[in-house]
Parts: structure tokens; C-alpha cells; sequence
């Protein structure tokens, strides 16, 4: 029997997140369960950086059991897909879906939606949106945290593999000597640091610099770096550099393929992350994390930074709730980080074995396998 076709359309507004999400549903799709996927991508450079084996200048290839495909204008003329996702409502291109509309076997069309832990999302999930003039349906898709919505993107052996990782010592010493960080000093502390420009850096580095255990941050190439290279005093800073003062020394990473930033947040013991996909990625890694919330207008993101906040938690004593939230708060646009910070090591083994739990019950509900039934049901 012939595989199932996926087409997945991607609009690449800024940063990471967009392509993030569409390429590892799209490898998932294609590797985990046997479809054929083709993944319509308007800016291949963003794709390049997640995915450094491909090449920006090529029309189209094949990455990663994946066929990637630039979404150019006019769209050309192809054959629809059985299952076609557009993702984070990017309009599918007149073309394509004229062709939906004329084929035999109308395709199953579902609008990917960003994902929030908002008490709304549930009752917008699988919502039909019949178009208006066309005999389509699109349907909307909510990942989230809850079984009344899609779940989150997981592939098949993470947990495995992060398990794996966590009994391996060797594994892990070499990890970090691969760093050049090096064999943990004793009592130290291991973050990862990944985020948009933030007021609080300066104030959390220093607190890190007097702390009375020794910090090591490790800082992914990107928009957190320049405000760290001026805390240090340099103009600019490139993958490799290390700064050193007080307590604190800070590696600079370079931007890694997407498969190798999860072993980042195995091994490090609190993560900072942000957007959406590395969000996500902190919470499969089960390590306590710190969110820098995607930053829209009239401040709309700080209700769902706080929908979140509210379901990591509910399970959670009140200090060490109220420790997280300190520090959320403080991390997007609140204040005093430094007072936050102390919350969150003062309960950090409580929230240590928090952060397992919680990865745990989120693992059973899997957006792949969910939007594979709906199409299935739909079909
Ligand atoms: O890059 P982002 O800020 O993307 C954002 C958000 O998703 C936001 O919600 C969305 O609205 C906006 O884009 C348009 O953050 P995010 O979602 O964490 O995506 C980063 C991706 O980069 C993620 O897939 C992990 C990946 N990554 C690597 O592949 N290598 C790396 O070294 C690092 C640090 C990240």
C-alpha cells in the first residue's frame, strides 16, 4: 500500500519557533509512522540553522527522511496531499488550495495552532471552519497540555534516550568535555541560557558571580549573547569564547542542529528557555526551567505565561509554587531576579523531582498520534 501524503506549509515569522515545530512533526511524521512528507518552507536560511545539512539555495531536497521544499510565489502546481497541515495559520497558497477543492477525495486540512496552556484552548481543539466559498474544511488543531486538546510533539524514544543519558556518567563527562567545560566542581551549578534580550540578564549574572557555589552558564550563540558580552565588557562575542568572574564562568555555544540542543537540557541542571519548541524541550528534559515568554502587544503573552505557570503549579507546595512564579515574573518584565533566583535554589530538590513528574504525566498525550486519529476519523 502506498504511504500517506503529508503536506506541511511553514511561514517563517521570526526567530526559531515556526520551523521548529514544523520540522519535528514533519520528521516524526515521516520517520515514526510512514508518511510521506513534503515541508513547504518560505525562508530556508532559518531552516539551514536547525538542520545545517541542507542547503539554502536548492529548490528542493530530501533531509532526514523529509522532502523540504521552498514555498515560492506562484506556488507551483502539485498534486494536494491527503493530510495537509498548515501551520500557525500561515494561508495556504490560492493555487493549492484550488487544487484541494477540485480533488476526488477531498484532503484533510488542519490549521496547526500555537500552543497555549489557556483553559480556551479546549474548547477551540478539532473546531471545523468551513471555508466560504470552496467545499473544504479546516480544522484547528490545539497542542496543550491537557487530554481535551492535541498534547505536545514527542518523539517516540526521547524519554528513552534521556534516561539513557541520565544513568550514562561517561556519556555525560564526555558531553561536557565536548563543551570544554570539563568534570563538575564540587556543589557547582550547570544552566543552560537561552533567550530573547532581557533586562534582567545583568542583575542574574551578578547574582550568579557572588552566589557561594560555583555557576557555569552555558549560552547558545543568539539574542541573549550581546547583552552577556557587555556584562563582560566586549563588543561582540563567537561560539567558544569563556568568561570568567566571581563565582560564574560562561561558555559560549554555537547554535547546534536541532536533534543535540535536548542533550543540553539533560545535562545541565536548570534551563532557560523561550518561545515555544525549546519550551517544550525543557519540560520532556524534566529539569526545573525558567520560560522568557514570546513577547507580544498590549502584553496579551503574560496571560499565557501565567496559564502555564498555573499548571506546572498546581501540584507544587506553596513556597515552592510561589518560588517558580517569583521567577518567571521577575524573568519576563517583572523585578528583583536576583531575590527570585534564591527562591528557586533554596527549593531546588523539590522542584528537581517536580520537573521528572511532571514530564512524566505530560508524556501521555502525544500530538503526532493525535493528529494521525483525527485525520484518520476525518478521512
Ligand atoms: O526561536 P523562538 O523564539 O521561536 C518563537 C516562538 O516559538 C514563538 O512562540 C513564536 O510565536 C515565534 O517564534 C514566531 O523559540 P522556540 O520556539 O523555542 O524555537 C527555538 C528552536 O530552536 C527550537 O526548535 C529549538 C531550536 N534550537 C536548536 O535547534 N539549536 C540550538 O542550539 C538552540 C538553542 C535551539
Amino acid at each position: 500500500m502506498p504511504s500517506e501524503r503529508c503536506d506541511i506549509f511553514c511561514n517563517v515569522i521570526d526567530n526559531y519557533g515556526d520551523i521548529g515545530v514544523c520540522w519535528r512533526l514533519a520528521r516524526q511524521l515521516a520517520n515514526e509512522h510512514g508518511l510521506q512528507v513534503r515541508l513547504w518552507v518560505d525562508d530556508l536560511a532559518s531552516f539551514v540553522a536547525l538542520c545545517p545539512e541542507a542547503d539554502a539555495a536548492r529548490d528542493v531536497q530530501h533531509c532526514r527522511g523529509v522532502e523540504i521544499c521552498r514555498w515560492l510565489a506562484p506556488f507551483p502546481r502539485v498534486e494536494p496531499a491527503a493530510l495537509v497541515i498548515e501551520a500557525f495559520a500561515c494561508n495556504l497558497p490560492e493555487a493549492y488550495i484550488a487544487a484541494m477543492a477540485a480533488a476526488g477525495q477531498k484532503p484533510v486540512w488542519i490549521n496547526l495552532e500555537y500552543l497555549s496552556a489557556e483553559a480556551w484552548v479546549e474548547g477551540c481543539h478539532k473546531l471545523p471552519s468551513p471555508h466560504p466559498a470552496l467545499p473544504l474544511t479546516k480544522y484547528f488543531f490545539f497542542p496543550g497540555f491537557t487530554v481535551k486538546t492535541g498534547g505536545l510533539l514527542l518523539e517516540k524514544s526521547l524519554l528513552a534516550r534521556r534516561d539513557a543519558f541520565f544513568a550514562d556518567a561517561i556519556a555525560q563527562q564526555n558531553y561536557w568535555q565536548d563543551l570544554g567545560v570539563g568534570p563538575r566542581l564540587p556543589g557547582e551549578l550547570r544552566v543552560s541560557l537561552f533567550g530573547y534580550e532581557n533586562p534582567a540578564i545583568p542583575e542574574l549574572l551578578r547574582t550568579w558571580e557572588a552566589a557561594d557555589y560555583p555557576v557555569t552558564c552555558l549560552l547558545p550563540v543568539g539574542r541573549s549573547l550581546p547583552q552577556v558580552a557587555a556584562h563582560f565588557g566586549a563588543a561582540t562575542a563567537t561560539a567558544g569564547t569563556l568568561w570568567q568572574r566571581g563565582q560564574l564562568r560562561v561558555r559560549v555555544l554555537p547554535f547546534v542542529e536541532q536533534e543535540k540542543y535536548d542533550a543540553l537540557l539533560w545535562a545541565c541542571d536548570i534551563n532557560f528557555v523561550r518561545g515555544e519548541d525549546s519550551c517544550v524541550r525543557a519540560q520532556w528534559a524534566g529539569k526545573p526551567f525558567v520560560w522568557q515568554i514570546y513577547p507580544q502587544h498590549d502584553q496579551v503573552h503574560l496571560e499565557k505565561l501565567e496559564a502555564l505557570r498555573g499548571r506546572y503549579c498546581k501540584d507544587l507546595s506553596e513556597p515552592a509554587g510561589n518560588a517558580v512564579a517569583a521567577l518567571w515574573q521577575a524573568w519576563n518584565g517583572g523585578d528583583d531576579v536576583a531575590a527570585a533566583w534564591q527562591g528557586v535554589m533554596r527549593d531546588r530538590e523539590v522542584l528537581a523531582q517536580h520537573g521528572a513528574d511532571w514530564s512524566r504525566a505530560l508524556s501521555r498525550n502525544n500530538l503526532a498520534l493525535n493528529l494521525l486519529d483525527f485525520f484518520r476519523q476525518v478521512a
